[in-house]
């Protein structure tokens, strides 16, 4: 458990990505108390400095003494870090916030979002996991509609940022973009195929049910924030050239009846929400709107005709700080204020 203090010791695992700057910069812009900051990232990062709150911090390299003396590490570099040194950090009694899969269906972990599902920080035994980007945006809408009308099933297709897939894959959507423009032959390293001026409907890997991990993240995910096995969800995830902000497509099933007009006022005062939703002046959630913003954006909402209790809803968030970031940052405030 976190001794309560004034200001906390905080380490960034994985801070020079896309996500690990994001860390920084949304601990700084939340006046998060850091008595001081650790970064980490591997030995390609050895020697950089980045700033936080006006002084220059330098990166380091993990061994198994870098968590001596740190409350809170919040990692993001990928799953195969989490998995050798999440537990090495919580060993040293730190408390770990992890943006990785790697621990989020471990049974003895909380996969949490504030909105949702604060209370499961309960049970946390050093390891606390950050769900998918996905999955956060889309739960933060679903909870207050499965409160009032109970969600039988979820049917949700995204379009998703390819800074999701971290630094390299936003280089990679800017050289092709550039390449194509001056009749150059484009390369592909990130992803299997051309992404600028193009949709894939691929993201991370396949498994053996045909669907991709992606997609059953947000299957499992959402049954384990939203506590709730019976909920049945199916998804298509899909790569879109955009920087930053996902967008999904979300039909939902409930069992009582709900209006156009109740979904947006039930969520018009629900936590962590912006409703825009005025289509006749071409008002929408856009993710180039909804980039650098806190909020998860939602618009488009309307009755499934085909069902009798169907809501069809579009729903916007930045995928680097609702999706990632930011939820880390307000699992830490919850901590602090338990
Ligand atoms: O699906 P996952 O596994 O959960 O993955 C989620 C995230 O992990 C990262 C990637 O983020 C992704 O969004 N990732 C995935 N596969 C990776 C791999 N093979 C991977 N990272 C490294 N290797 P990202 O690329 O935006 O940021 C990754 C962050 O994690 C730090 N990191 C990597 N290995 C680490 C580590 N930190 C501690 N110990 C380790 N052993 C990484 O630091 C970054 O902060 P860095 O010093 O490696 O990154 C500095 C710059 O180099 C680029 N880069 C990353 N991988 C490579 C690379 N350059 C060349 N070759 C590479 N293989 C980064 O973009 C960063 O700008
Ligand atoms: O957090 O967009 O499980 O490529 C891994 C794939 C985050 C998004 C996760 C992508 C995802 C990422």
């Amino acid at each position: 458990m976190l001794k309560k203090k004034e200001k906390y010791v905080v380490a960034v695992v994985g801070a020079t990505g896309a996500v690990g700057d994001e860390m920084i910069a949304t601990l700084e812009q939340r006046n998060f108390p850091v008595e001081r900051l650790r970064l980490f990232a591997s030995e390609r990062s050895e020697g950089k400095t980045l700033q936080f709150e006006g002084s220059d911090i330098p990166v380091e390299t993990i061994d198994e003494n870098s968590f001596k003396g740190v409350d809170i590490a919040l990692f993001s570099a990928g799953a195969e870090r989490s998995k050798t040194w999440a537990p090495v950090a919580a060993k040293s009694g730190c408390i770990v916030i992890d943006n990785s899969s790697q621990w989020r269906m471990d049974p003895g972990v909380p996969l949490v979002v504030p909105e949702v599902n604060a209370n499961d920080l309960k049970w946390h035994k050093g390891i606390i996991a950050n769900p998918n980007c996905s999955t956060i945006q889309m739960v933060v809408a679903l909870k207050p509609i499965h409160d009032a009308a109970r969600i039988k099933r979820v049917v949700v297709t995204t379009f998703q940022a390819v800074s999701g897939t971290g630094k390299k894959a936003m280089d990679e959507l800017l050289q092709q973009t550039t390449d194509l423009r001056s009749f150059k032959e484009i390369k592909c390293n990130v992803y299997p195929h051309q992404i600028a001026f193009n949709v894939l409907p691929h993201i991370d890997k396949f498994l053996e049910n045909s669907y991709t991990k992606e997609e059953m993240k947000m299957v499992y995910e959402t049954k384990k924030i939203m506590g709730d096995d019976s909920i049945k969800v199916t998804a298509t995830t899909v790569r879109v050239p955009v920087f930053r902000g996902h967008s999904e497509s979300v039909n939902i099933e409930t069992e009582k009846k709900l209006t156009a007009d109740d979904v947006r006022a039930i969520l018009s005062k629900s936590p962590g929400i912006i409703v825009v939703d005025v289509p006749e002046k071409n008002v929408y959630p856009l993710p180039v709107e909804a980039a650098g913003k806190d909020e998860v954006y939602v618009g488009r909402i309307r009755e499934d005709e085909s069902i009798d209790n169907g809501i069809n809803m579009w729903v916007v968030s930045d995928n680097l700080r609702k999706g990632a970031a930011l939820n880390a940052v307000q699992i830490a405030e919850e901590l602090i204020k338990a």
